[in-house]
């Protein structure tokens, strides 16, 4: 299936050159381990301060630029991918591992985003009031922040980068991107785009390198004014400790331990329907995905028998075959954390549907999904972020039960709840401690108009995307004017 297929050849791109580096590293399929979708040589620090040199000599230049051309060319980048979404979907699927449906999903989303902030250029709208004192008008605008470091995971490879670096054009910021190691190719398509489509030399540079050897150069260097970053928990607390040290603004999103509530008078196909779709869609790597259901006790064996059913029907395989419904799991390093949740849970002597390795033709990463029954909120997998297809359940005996245990998380990404009743949606919406809420829906999916992020663990600093990205990429401007002395 895969020797067709092409290894493309990446660079870096700083001021607007594209640059080779070595050493060589493989971006390899988890699919296939003989498919090696791309070869790109690892950044170095000297690299990585290059890139934020090009980006302070940017910044002047792009913050005056008109929004209506900044908007132009994040639009005419949008139009670019969303008519390549099936060619670049196949390669982000080889890339990562999620379907290929999944994978020209986000690559459309990521269409979407851009297009979306391109409007957002031309709406930076500022406020104009009197001052307490007569005579005098003040201003509130919005300026860029100016040099913003931009790094991503692995998980959504094109859709994330999208809507952090879309934003930040958008509102005249200049910028750095480092893509995770495992995913390059999809992030380094979206800055070929965006240069195709008319971005000055120096406003997005691309370093393509690990975190470890780039990642403090790219937090606390001189040069850079905010860091926008998504990943693990740990690694954030880094990218938050720098920043702090550097005096610089940051944003993170970090993981998340999504409660999916199912009560009594929930309707079952639905409740079925969203919790697969949650917890398993996206082969689970989702920081938004439902990884704990939380089941009142007069639907719970109905409910697991049913769900128990439904994921033994789901085909796991490559992710370029035609109708899988989950890909395999992104490396090596997260199966075996996967499957440690999973033997963990086995060992303390909880009932585990599913789980196994799959067998396929080619060589990947293939788990099927795994749920834990009889679970406990104490237990490590209802703490901690597993960021694979393991879901647990937790019996309770009633709504107020469920509430309780879906806010008993040192997270707060995303909580659902699934019920006919008018009342407890409403009021699970009220009390659920999370910055995002549905109902009657999984906790992953999500729109791009509106803001994205999580409260406790999960993030921290300004919301992302919609309009309310705008917060983060730009600083507040606060003017005085005597307009009597005016001619
Ligand atoms: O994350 P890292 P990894 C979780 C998930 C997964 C685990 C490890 O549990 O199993 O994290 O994944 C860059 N300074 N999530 O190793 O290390 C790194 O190169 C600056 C959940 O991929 O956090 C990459 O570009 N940057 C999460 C980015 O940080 C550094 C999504 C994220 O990598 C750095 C991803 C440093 N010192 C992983 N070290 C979610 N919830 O969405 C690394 N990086």
């Amino acid at each position: 299936m895969t020797s067709a297929l092409e290894t493309i050849n990446l660079t870096h791109f700083v001021a607007g050159e594209r640059v080779e580096s070595g050493p060589v590293h493989h971006d390899v399929s988890p699919s296939d381990s003989t498919d090696v979708v791309a070869s790109w040589g690892a950044a170095a620090d000297d690299l990585a301060h290059q890139a934020i040199e090009a980006a302070v000599a940017a910044a002047p230049g792009w913050s005056a630029t008109t929004g209506a051309r900044r908007g132009e060319i994040l639009t005419t980048a949008g139009l670019e991918i969303a008519r390549r979404a099936e060619e670049l979907g196949r390669i982000l699927a080889r890339e990562e591992g999620k379907t290929l449906p999944e994978a020209i999903g986000e690559v459309r989303r990521a269409a979407q985003i851009l297009q979306f902030q391109g409007g957002q250029a031309i709406r930076n709208r500022g406020q104009l009031l009197d001052s307490v004192r007569p005579g005098i008008e003040v201003s509130i605008t919005r300026e860029p922040v100016g040099v913003v470091s931009v790094i991503t995971p692995w998980n959504f490879p094109i859709a994330i980068p999208a809507w952090k670096i879309a934003p930040a054009l958008a509102h005249g910021n200049t910028l750095v991107l480092k893509p995770a190691e495992a995913v390059p190719a999809s992030a380094w398509h979206l800055v070929d785009v965006l240069h195709r489509a008319g971005l000055p030399d120096g406003v997005l540079n691309l370093v393509l390198g690990s975190g470890r050897d780039v990642g403090d150069t790219l937090t606390g260097s001189a040069g850079l004014n905010a860091v926008t970053f998504t990943g693990s928990e740990g690694t954030g607390r880094r990218v938050l400790d720098r920043a702090s040290a550097a005096g610089i603004r940051a944003q993170l999103e970090m993981g998340g331990k999504n409660p999916l509530v199912v009560i009594d008078d929930a309707d079952l196909d639905v409740a079925v329907t969203q919790a697969l779709a949650g917890a398993f869609g996206s082969t689970g790597q989702r920081c938004t995905a439902s990884s704990r259901l939380i089941v009142t006790r007069g639907i719970h064996d109905r409910f697991v028998d049913r769900l128990s059913a439904a994921m033994a029907r789901w085909r796991v395989g490559h992710a370029l075959e035609d109708g899988i419904d989950m890909g395999p799991v992104v490396d090596q390093v997260q199966l075996d954390q996967d499957r440690r949740y999973v033997e963990q849970a086995a060992v303390a002597g909880r009932e585990v549907v599913g789980g196994q390795l799959e067998a396929a033709e080619t060589d990947g990463f293939f788990m099927r999904p795994a749920l834990v029954l009889g679970t406990d909120p104490s237990d490590a997998i209802n703490r901690e972020e597993v960021f694979g297809p393991v879901a647990s359940v937790i019996e309770v005996e009633d709504y107020e039960h469920a509430l309780a245990v879906a806010n008993d998380t040192p997270y707060g990404l995303a909580a659902g709840i699934v019920t006919t009743s008018l009342a407890a949606a409403h009021d699970f919406r009220k009390r659920a401690q999370a910055g995002m809420v549905m109902v009657n829906l999984a906790t992953a999916g999500v729109d791009f108009h509106v803001p994205f992020g999580g409260r406790g663990a999960s993030s921290f600093g300004p919301r992302e995307q919609g309009e309310e990205a705008r917060e983060f990429f730009t600083q507040v401007k606060t003017a005085y004017v005597a307009a009597g002395a005016v001619t």
